[in-house]
């Protein structure tokens, strides 16, 4: 049984969110995704997510193919995660290319590429300029 482990914020869920984590799910046999909490989100892009950390694990857990879901807490833990769950590979969407060779000691790492053409913030920024 190959277990498989990816991260995101999955805010405002689309079609690219559900396409990497159906590939991510293909790569092995059980999906277990960490959801990067709003305080993550903030240090990190300096803004808070539309739906609260709960509302998108939620979501996110509700997706078929996804087996188990946590709290990610911070982008430096990604090692302790990945034994916490005992994951086989990393998936990562290839904006991050490279970032996480450094788990290659503990998992396969892969970077699978995006969807191309539709993102959290161009959806936000469209929704703002028709509303
Ligand atoms: N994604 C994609 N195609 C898009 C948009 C996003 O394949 N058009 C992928 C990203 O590459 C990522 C996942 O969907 O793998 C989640 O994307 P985000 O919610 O933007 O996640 P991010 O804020 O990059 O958080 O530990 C890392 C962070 O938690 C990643």
């Amino acid at each position: 049984m190959k277990r498989v482990i990816t991260f995101g914020t999955f805010d405002v869920l689309h079609v690219g969110h559900v396409r990497i984590l159906q590939r991510a799910r293909a790569l092995g046999d059980y999906l277990i995704v960490g959801v990067s909490t709003d305080a993550l989100n903030f240090s990190k892009k300096q803004k808070r997510p539309v739906y609260s950390q709960f509302d998108r694990l939620e979501i996110v857990k509700s997706i078929a193919g996804v087996d188990e879901v946590f709290f990610e807490h911070s982008l430096e833990l990604k090692g302790e995660y990945i034994k916490q769950f005992s994951a086989d590979v990393l998936v990562m969407g290839n904006d991050w290319e490279g970032r996480f060779d450094e788990y290659k000691s503990l998992c396969e790492v892969v970077y699978l590429p995006r969807t191309e053409g539709i993102s959290t913030t161009e959806l936000l920024a469209e929704i703002r300029a028709s509303a």
